[in-house]
């Protein structure tokens, strides 16, 4: 675990000053980083100046609204900075391409436990996602009379990043301040059941054959206690999917009754000889540490890395992640047998 470089009074304090700043988030972009990202850039034009959200990833459509009149998040070099600051990213490998900005990065906001800092940071590993940092940053510089208020827009990122990350208020990251975060949010008039009916109940087609795929394709391991499935970009091209349909997969193994980790295996559309993992637990076992050691990092119930395949063929890349796995839960089990006895 990493300690924080700067604190809260500092990131507000940097962020009182009116500065064009470029904000990074993570590739593979869930509305954590795009919510948090957007916030920000509301703050940044609130205390007086401008701020363009990049990503090195096009976000799904479900996340689309939360761009506002920025169409994309493309780095197209047109946005003339006099700042760099990133949000939700936990580690370099997390910001693909835009790992370049690394040496003018001014701060990290995160909330990511296994976090490698990459410049100086803020994280708080207590909250269940930095769309609550940020909330709390808005709220503060209020507070501070830097700003009068925040639009709207502001508090519909903050709400669209909190309620993702919490899996909807319902994951263990939740705590009762989360809850009152949300309830000062709904009290200044964001439609939230708007925002999550967009998020999580608006599904185009081509995701829901995705799920199909992901169902036909599973595979078991160590006593059904893994649920594991990989896509290949040929299985994607025969049932006319992208990468992008399939991105929210790994929920549909997580789900099944009595599985303790979730893992999907997705060759990348990119550079098909990389492969992104996307891993759930519903155990006690940290899925983080297991990505952690293939270069990726997340949260104990939610991690993801990128393995770059040296040859193999995706099936042996896939074998290697589900042992990796395996290992984790067989050694969990005997932690935890070493506790009971
Ligand atoms: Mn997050």
């Amino acid at each position: 675990m990493t300690e924080s470089t700067l604190t809260f009074e500092n990131i507000c304090d940097m962020l009182s000053v009116p500065k064009k700043t470029l904000i990074l988030t993570h590739v593979n972009p869930d509305p954590d980083t795009i919510g948090s990202a957007f916030a920000l850039k509301y703050l940044i034009r609130a205390v007086g100046s401008d701020a363009r959200v990049v990503c090195d990833d096009v976000p799904g459509k479900r996340m689309m609204f939360l761009l506002g009149e920025q169409s994309d998040v493309s780095d197209d070099g047109s946005f003339d900075f006099e700042r760099i600051i990133s949000a939700d990213v936990a580690s370099e490998i997390q910001l693909g391409g835009l790992a370049k900005y690394i040496p003018q990065i001014e701060f990290m906001i995160d909330h990511h436990e296994m976090s490698e800092p990459f410049a100086p940071n803020y994280t708080d590993f207590n909250i269940g996602a930095t769309g609550e940092i940020v909330y709390d940053i808005g709220i503060e510089l209020i507070r501070r009379s830097v700003i009068e208020d925040l639009p709207l827009e502001f508090f519909e990122c903050v709400y669209a990043a909190i309620t993702s990350d919490t899996g909807s208020f319902k994951y263990s990251n939740v705590t009762a301040k989360t809850h009152l975060r949300a309830a000062d949010i709904i009290s200044r008039g964001v439609d939230t059941a708007e925002v999550c009916h967009k998020l999580f109940d608006c599904h185009p087609y081509s995701e829901l054959l995705a799920k199909r795929l992901a169902i036909e394709n599973m595979r078991w391991f160590c006593d059904n206690r893994i649920c594991a499935a990989l896509f290949t970009l040929d299985m994607l091209a025969e049932n006319g999917l992208s990468e992008s349909d399939i991105s929210d997969s790994v929920s549909v193994m997580r789900s099944v009754d009595g599985v303790e980790i979730g893992i999907m295996v997705r060759q990348s559309e990119k550079d098909s000889t990389q492969f992104k993992v996307s891993s759930r637990a519903n155990g006690g076992v940290d899925v983080s540490a297991v990505c952690a050691g293939f270069g990726g990092g997340g949260h104990k119930k939610a991690a993801g890395c990128t393995i770059t395949s040296e040859n193999e063929t995706p099936e042996a890349v896939f074998e290697k992640v589900v042992s990796a796995f395996t290992d984790a839960l067989l050694e969990y089990d005997n932690t935890v047998g070493a506790q009971n006895e």
